[in-house]
């Protein structure tokens, strides 16, 4: 096992990889910027490193001095957490060429997530089922275009190989939209992630977002630990994630998490990754799969008792994952709300200084976050500030425990997203369950009458 870790993020999930490393005896090292000079979990970390002002392309996206500070503090392991460069095949390489290990999987596979064409044609290859569309990228005949678009049938969506989270696409309606569409997106996916490429799926109107976690180690052992039901969600934001998936029957779950396990066997996949979907009238289509740590893990590790962010680490560490499938024993429901410093309404981001921050607690309450009283919230970053996960034996008392857990939160000084999170947990479509990717929007459209 490693004897010393990089942590190269910061906030809740730099404070939540320490926290793993800890129980695990391993020391941690983490980085930061100027902007997170006073945070806590800096201050308790075995070491900590400034890389940085407080703009992330010279600090938590600098990759030449996340690697010095690794060298200079002979850590053995870079873990990237979400977002920054976890993601990027690039920093992945660079690590292991440095001699480090990146807590992650290869930078091969990286690559090849990270373009949706190769990423899916290695999954309709594995066995993982996709939504109908053009086999990889679009030809440049329009005559081409065309004919693959009636066989698909409208309407359509135009992906950008190289987007993601929302970004570089268009739906397409009609056959006279068509070929300006497909256009238009190359042309921004040229701009934006220098790639023109793009491909084509049948559209889903009204689909859920379900994803698998899996867990791979580099001895051909890969599990499934679930689902999680991640619909709501604004302009791609998710802000309340769940585990289990209300009303889908276990049995259809079961058969795409198998198919993920052994889709990561084909692939030789390592670490942990997230198997996208979206879901309708009872059929699982693959979107995308993120080969990160993902914010909603924690709802994950609440169902199966699987601690995620140590088990990145020790298959890093070359260790065999210490359970086989049948010893996965998913229990009760969970479910997370992500506290984010912005106006409730507006949505505008709300930094500053924090001047009461009471948290939540009691059974089957979890609260993954790095602020405290007299914390000054950035303005550089990401707006979330932590996350409440509850768990229980049933949905029911998974939201009873949610709803007690927000009427105890107190956040003064600046503006968050509580009073929506306290809103949602009593609405009647999502106390039932089961609602779809677009409700979220829709009922705020209709607040707003
Ligand atoms: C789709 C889709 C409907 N049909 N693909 C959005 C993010 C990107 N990863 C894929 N996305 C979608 N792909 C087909 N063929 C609808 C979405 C989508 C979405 C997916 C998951 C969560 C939220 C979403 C919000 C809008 C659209």
């Amino acid at each position: 096992m490693f004897k010393k870790i990089l942590i190269a993020n910061r906030g809740e999930i730099a404070l939540r990889i320490q926290r793993a490393c800890r129980e695990m005896g391993i020391q941690s090292v983490v980085v930061y910027s100027e902007a997170d000079r006073d945070a806590k979990y800096v201050k308790l970390a075995d070491e900590a490193v400034c890389i940085g002002p407080a703009p992330s392309a010279q600090s938590y996206l600098h990759m030449p001095a996340i690697i010095s500070a690794a060298e200079v503090t002979d850590a053995e392991a870079i873990h990237p957490g979400y977002g920054f460069l976890s993601e990027n095949a690039d920093f992945a390489e660079r690590v292991e060429q440095s001699g480090f290990t990146f807590i992650g999987p290869t930078p091969e596979s990286i690559r090849i997530m990270g373009d949706k064409v190769s990423a899916k044609q290695a999954m309709i290859k594995s066995g993982v089922p996709c939504v109908p569309g053009s086999e990889g990228a679009l030809p440049d005949d329009p005559k081409e275009i065309i004919r693959i678009a009636r066989t698909v049938g409208y309407p359509v969506i135009i992906k950008a190989a190289g987007g993601g989270g929302g970004r570089g696409m268009r739906v397409v309606h009609t056959e006279a939209a068509l070929i300006h569409a497909v256009q238009t997106t190359k042309a921004e996916a040229g701009a934006a992630f220098g790639n023109p490429e793009v491909y084509m799926e049948k559209f889903l109107e009204h689909p859920r977002h379900i994803e698998i976690q899996i867990l791979a180690d580099q001895h051909k052992n890969a599990v499934w630990l679930g689902e999680r039901d991640c619909s709501m969600q604004r302009r791609h934001q998710k802000i309340i994630e769940e585990a289990p998936a209300p009303g889908i029957p276990r049995r259809a779950i079961e058969k795409v998490g198998e198919r993920c396990a052994a889709a990561c066997k084909k692939i030789g996949y390592r670490g942990a990754g997230t198997f996208e979907f979206v879901y309708e009238i009872g059929e699982f289509y693959f979107i995308v799969l993120n080969t990160r740590v993902q914010v909603e893990h924690p709802v994950t590790e609440m169902t199966s008792g699987i601690d995620i962010v140590q088990m990145q680490i020790r298959v890093a560490a070359n260790e065999k994952l210490p359970f086989t499938q049948r010893q996965v024993e998913l229990r009760g429901h969970a479910v997370e709300c992500r506290i984010n410093a912005e106006d409730p309404v507006k949505f505008i981001p709300s930094p500053g200084r924090i001047t009461t921050w009471h948290a939540p607690g009691g059974p089957g309450v979890r609260v993954d976050s790095h602020i405290y009283t007299n914390y000054f919230v950035p303005p550089n970053y990401d707006s979330m500030i932590g996350k409440i996960i509850v768990h229980g034996d049933t949905r029911e008392q998974a939201l009873a425990r949610m709803r007690t857990a927000l009427s105890e939160t107190v956040v003064e000084g600046i503006q968050t997203n509580i009073p929506l999170h306290r809103e949602l947990m009593v609405d009647a479509k999502f106390v039932e369950g089961g609602t779809d990717i677009h409700y979220l929007e829709s009922w705020m459209a209709a607040r707003k009458r």
